[in-house]
C-alpha cells in the first residue's frame, strides 16, 4: 500500500482556501481516495485556544510568542499526521508552516529565526497557493474580523510566500471561477497521487 499524500493549501486571508480545501477532501473521498482535512491554526487544542483569543480578541503576547505557538500547534499534530499518511490517508491542509514564517516575517521578524522552530516537521507533497491581490480579497465577505486582515500587512506576506515557493509548489489564480479552480486542483492532485503510487517517495522534511 502507498502512503497518503500530503497537499497544502497557502496564500493571503481571503483568498479561497478553505472553500478549495473543503472541496477537494469531498471530491477525493468522491472518487475513493481516503482523505482527511486539517486546519492550522488548529483552534480546537490548548495552544489553538490561545492562537483564537490573540487573533480574535487582541489577547496580548509579543510578535515571538505567539509565533512560537503556532509552530507548536504544528508540532503537536505531527505524530498523527505520520500515521495517517503511512496509513494511507491523504491529508489535505489549510495553512501550515510556510503561513507562519510569511506572517511573522511580515512583521519584521529575522526570516530564519522564523523558519528555524518549523524545521524537521513533515513537508508537504504540493502546495497550492491560492494567488489574490489583497485589493481583491479586501472586497470579499468578512474581510478584516481578524488582527492580520490589513491591506498593507497583507502585501508584505504575500510577498514572503513568493521567496519560500520551490518546484512543489503552484500559482492558483484566486480571482478565476470557483468551479474552474476546483478542476485544476483535482486535475494536479490526481496527478501528483499516480506518481506516488508510480513511484513512491518517502515523506520528506520542512528545511533540512
Ligand atoms: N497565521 C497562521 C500565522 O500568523 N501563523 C501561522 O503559523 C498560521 C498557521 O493566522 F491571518 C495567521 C494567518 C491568518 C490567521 O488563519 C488565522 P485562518 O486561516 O484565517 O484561520
Amino acid at each position: 500500500m502507498t502512503r497518503g499524500l500530503f497537499i497544502l493549501f497557502e496564500g493571503c486571508d481571503r483568498s479561497g482556501k478553505t472553500t478549495q480545501s473543503t472541496r477537494l477532501v469531498q471530491a477525493l473521498n468522491d472518487s475513493g481516495i481516503k482523505t482527511k482535512l486539517l486546519k492550522f491554526p488548529d483552534r480546537t487544542t490548548a495552544i489553538g485556544k490561545m492562537i483564537d483569543g490573540y487573533l480574535t480578541q487582541n489577547t496580548k503576547l509579543s510578535d515571538q510568542a505567539i509565533h512560537l505557538m503556532f509552530s507548536a500547534n504544528r508540532w503537536e499534530a505531527m505524530e498523527q499526521m505520520q500515521a495517517d499518511l503511512e496509513s494511507g490517508i491523504t491529508l489535505v491542509v489549510d495553512r501550515y508552516a510556510y503561513s507562519g514564517v510569511a506572517f511573522s516575517a511580515a512583521k519584521k521578524l529575522d526570516f530564519k529565526w522564523c523558519k528555524a522552530p518549523d524545521v524537521g516537521l513533515l513537508a508537504p507533497d504540493r502546495v497550492f497557493f491560492m494567488d489574490i491581490h489583497p485589493d481583491d480579497a479586501a472586497k470579499r465577505a468578512g474581510y478584516g474580523e481578524e488582527i492580520y486582515e490589513r491591506r498593507e500587512f497583507q502585501i508584505e506576506v504575500r510577498v514572503k510566500f513568493f521567496t519560500m515557493m520551490d518546484k512543489a509548489w503552484s500559482i492558483v489564480d484566486a480571482n478565476k471561477d470557483m468551479d474552474e479552480i476546483h478542476r485544476q486542483i483535482l486535475f494536479l492532485t490526481k496527478k501528483a497521487i499516480q506518481k506516488q503510487e508510480e513511484g513512491p517517495a518517502p515523506i520528506g522534511r520542512l528545511w533540512v
